[in-house]
This record gives C-alpha cells, sequence and structure tokens, in this order.
C-alpha cells in the first residue's frame, strides 16, 4: 500500500495543469468521493492493525499534500488569468523605471550665471523676441546706416522695415529705462537671432545675457571689480581678466573681456590659440546718448553695460567644439552636463 500512496503522491507533485480546468479535473480523480484517495482510504481499512498508525500518517500527508497542491495551483492559474484580462495588467508587478530627462546646457549656464549676478544685487528682466526698430536700435545710438540694420544680418517681419526678431538683448534693457528710474540694476537672459551662416561658432538663434546698471557715480572701475567677480566665480578662483579697447554704438569707452585660460592656465595652448586668453564677452560704460534717448539724464547718472553669448561661455567652460550641437538635442551629448554645473 506504501508503494500506492507514494506513487499517487508522486503524480500530485508532478502535475503541472494548464488550465483551470484540468485542475478541477485532477481534483475530483484524486479528491473526489468516488477518487483515487478514498480508494485507498477503504484498502487502509483492510490493513492489519500493527501497520495502521505508519500508513495512517501516510494517507494524511498524501491528503494534505494534494489539498495544498490543488488550492496553490487554482490561485496561480486565476492570478495569470487576471494579467491577462485586466488592462494594467498584475498591478503587484514591480514598475520599470522611466530614462529620465536632464536639465539644457544653455538653461544649466543661464541660471548659473544669473545667480552670480543676483548676489551683486542685479534683477531679471524678460522682454520680446518680436521687437520694433526704436528697442533694437534707435534707442541703442546705431546710426540710421549700420550695417546691423541691414537684411544680410538681421531678419525682418514680412519685410517691413521696422518690426524684426531682436539681434541683441539690449532691447530689454531699454525698455526697462522706459519703465523705471536709476537706479537700475538688471539682468536680461535671452534668445536673440542674427541672419548667419550656420557653423561650428555661429548660428541664426542663440542666446545672450546682458546686464544693465545706471545710478549716479556709476564708474568704469565697478565694471571691472563686478566682471572680474563674476569670472571667477564661473572659470574658478585663480581666474584673471584683461580688457582690450573695443567699439560699440551703445558704449564710450568700449572693451572686449578676456579671461586667463583654465586649461593651459595662461601658458598658451591649442585652445587659446598660444596666447593664454579667452574671449568671452563685450562691455562699457553706457553711452550718454543712450542716457538721454531713454529718457536719464547723462549728466546727473552714469552707468556701465556687458553682454554675452552663453553658448561661447558653456563652451569655453566645458570644451564644447562645436556650437551646433546644443541644437541637435541628441541626449548622449545633453546627458553629459546632468551634474557638471
Ligand atoms: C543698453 C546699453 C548698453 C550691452 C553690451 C556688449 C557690450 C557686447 C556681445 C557679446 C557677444 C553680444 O553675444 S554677443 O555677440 N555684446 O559686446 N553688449 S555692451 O550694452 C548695452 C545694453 C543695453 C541700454
Amino acid at each position: 500500500m506504501t508503494d500506492k500512496i507514494n506513487e499517487l503522491l508522486r503524480r500530485v507533485e508532478a502535475f503541472r495543469p494548464k488550465t483551470a480546468a484540468e485542475v478541477e479535473e485532477f481534483r475530483i480523480r484524486v479528491l473526489g468521493k468516488k477518487g483515487e484517495l478514498n480508494a485507498l482510504m477503504e484498502e487502509f481499512k483492510t490493513v492489519a492493525p500493527e501497520l495502521k498508525r505508519e500508513l495512517g500518517q501516510q494517507l494524511n500527508r498524501l491528503k494534505n499534500t494534494a489539498l495544498e497542491r490543488i488550492n496553490t495551483l487554482r490561485a496561480e492559474l486565476q492570478n495569470a488569468a487576471a494579467d491577462q484580462t485586466s488592462e494594467a495588467g498584475d498591478l503587484t508587478r514591480p514598475g520599470t523605471a522611466e530614462p529620465i530627462g536632464s536639465r539644457h546646457p544653455i538653461s544649466l549656464m543661464k541660471n548659473r550665471i544669473v545667480e552670480v549676478f543676483s548676489r551683486l544685487g542685479y534683477t531679471v528682466a524678460d522682454g520680446p523676441e518680436i521687437e520694433d526698430d526704436w528697442h533694437v536700435f534707435s534707442a541703442l545710438n546705431f546710426p540710421p546706416e549700420h550695417p546691423a540694420r541691414d537684411m544680410q544680418d538681421t531678419f525682418f517681419i514680412e519685410k517691413n522695415p521696422d518690426i524684426l526678431l531682436r539681434t541683441h538683448t539690449s532691447s530689454i534693457q531699454v525698455r526697462m529705462m522706459e519703465r523705471q528710474k536709476p537706479p537700475i540694476r538688471v539682468i536680461c537672459p535671452g534668445r536673440v537671432f542674427r541672419n548667419e551662416a550656420i557653423s561650428y561658432r555661429a548660428h541664426c538663434i542663440f542666446h545672450q545675457i546682458e546686464g544693465l546698471y545706471v545710478d549716479e557715480g556709476v564708474s568704469f572701475a565697478d565694471l571691472k571689480q563686478s566682471l572680474l567677480y563674476f569670472a571667477k566665480e564661473i572659470f574658478g578662483e585663480q581666474t584673471a581678466i584683461r580688457m582690450r579697447p573695443s567699439y560699440f554704438p551703445f558704449t564710450e569707452p568700449s572693451a572686449e573681456v578676456d579671461v586667463s585660460c583654465n586649461l593651459c592656465g595662461g601658458k598658451g595652448c591649442a585652445v587659446c590659440k598660444g596666447t593664454g586668453w579667452l574671449e568671452i564677452m563685450g562691455c562699457g560704460m553706457v553711452d550718454p546718448n543712450v542716457l538721454s534717448a531713454n529718457g536719464i539724464d547723462p549728466q546727473k547718472y552714469s552707468g556701465f553695460a556687458f553682454g554675452m553669448g552663453i553658448e561661447r561661455i558653456a563652451m569655453l567652460k566645458y570644451g564644447v567644439k562645436d556650437l551646433r550641437l546644443y541644437f541637435e538635442n541628441d541626449v548622449r551629448f545633453l546627458h553629459q552636463f546632468d551634474t557638471a554645473f
């Protein structure tokens, strides 16, 4: 009889049904009234008394194992059926992590620059990308025949010479001066548009950040010290700056600002083309004509202004060789900046 019990036990354990109906059929065959277990129970009544204890335990084990196996199989098949029919699938399954994006390097660098100047008391201002001639050129002392006003350099809207895409964010500062009396201390980030051929170092759309500080007694020394602080904050404490005379219609005197090359420490390398210096921005004292055109008395007030391309600052800081990478949205490029700032 032990052989019969063990043989049935093996079949119970090896049973691999595919459907709930197969489980039910198996249950009736093994545990039903006229099933195999009851047949063994009948046979048990006839065994010798000295074997009853051992065989009784074996039969009990068989019955419990069969009941347990059938219940487990039923539950498993029910869950699998729910998986297939429920729209959401098995709600208890572990989730799959979606890849998360990262901030664009231009946004990261813009935020960083804004943060540095806000520590110096600057507030952020915004303005329209579609502008008029006054806010982009005339109020900024551009003479009527200046080449920037040409179709070759500027995008005009429907060939109307008065409506155009701003070529610099200086128009935001002009609007600030219309609204507010000095002291004015403002930083203006934004997109600008120039009719240029696209290359590794130029794009027809790029991002600028400009600053303007107008008050009584603002000097060139204030400008230089503010820009030195900015350069050290962005490129590191060891950074030096130098200023070279330049020309812009809206500032007088004007200068280009260089930082010491952070790759060779000023000794000269391929990036700084052997000079030890990298150009980062332009600046100057606001031209008295610009102050008076915007209703500010140049006898009483003076101011400084500066402007830089955000793409260029991020290129110099992170060794990006081709400006077009910022506009292609290749995540392999963009993800490198996740933790860079
Ligand atoms: C007002 C008066 C003066 C903003 C300035 C520059 C110098 C400058 C360029 C750097 C690289 C633009 O992105 S770039 O091509 N900018 O050199 N910008 S001073 O001067 C102003 C602005 C507003 C009312």
